[in-house]
């Protein structure tokens, strides 16, 4: 109230602000000529998936055309986009991730 601040002292009207960071899905895209082996193997070492899970997500990719690998901050998901499309394109197939907004 005004009559609380008479003395004209400056106020920090600014709310708490406590946001959480805005995420992003890691989105595998489906191909016709990465192996099924590659595509697990890549799940396993790019995302900490034991094979099990690797390979319901490989499948899911090549039943649906796309399959999530995870939900990061931008930064993480960036990096982990980028190293899957390199090492895959180092190893001469087509396999990509892209991201989505979570
Ligand atoms: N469709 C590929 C095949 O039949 C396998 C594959 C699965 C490729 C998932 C990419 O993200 C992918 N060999």
């Amino acid at each position: 109230l005004d009559e609380d601040n008479e003395g004209g002292f400056a106020v920090d009207t600014a709310k708490p602000k406590l946001k959480r960071p805005p995420l992003y899905k890691v989105v595998m895209l489906n191909d016709d000529y990465t192996p099924m082996e590659f595509v697990v193997k890549v799940l396993q070492a790019f995302f900490a998936m034991d094979r099990e899970k690797a390979t319901r997500v490989m499948w899911q990719v090549h039943t649906e055309g796309k399959g999530i690998c995870g939900v990061f901050t931008y930064e993480i998901a960036e990096t982990k986009a980028s190293q899957v499309n390199e090492y895959s394109m180092n190893h001469q197939h087509p396999l990509k991730c892209v991201l989505e907004r979570a």
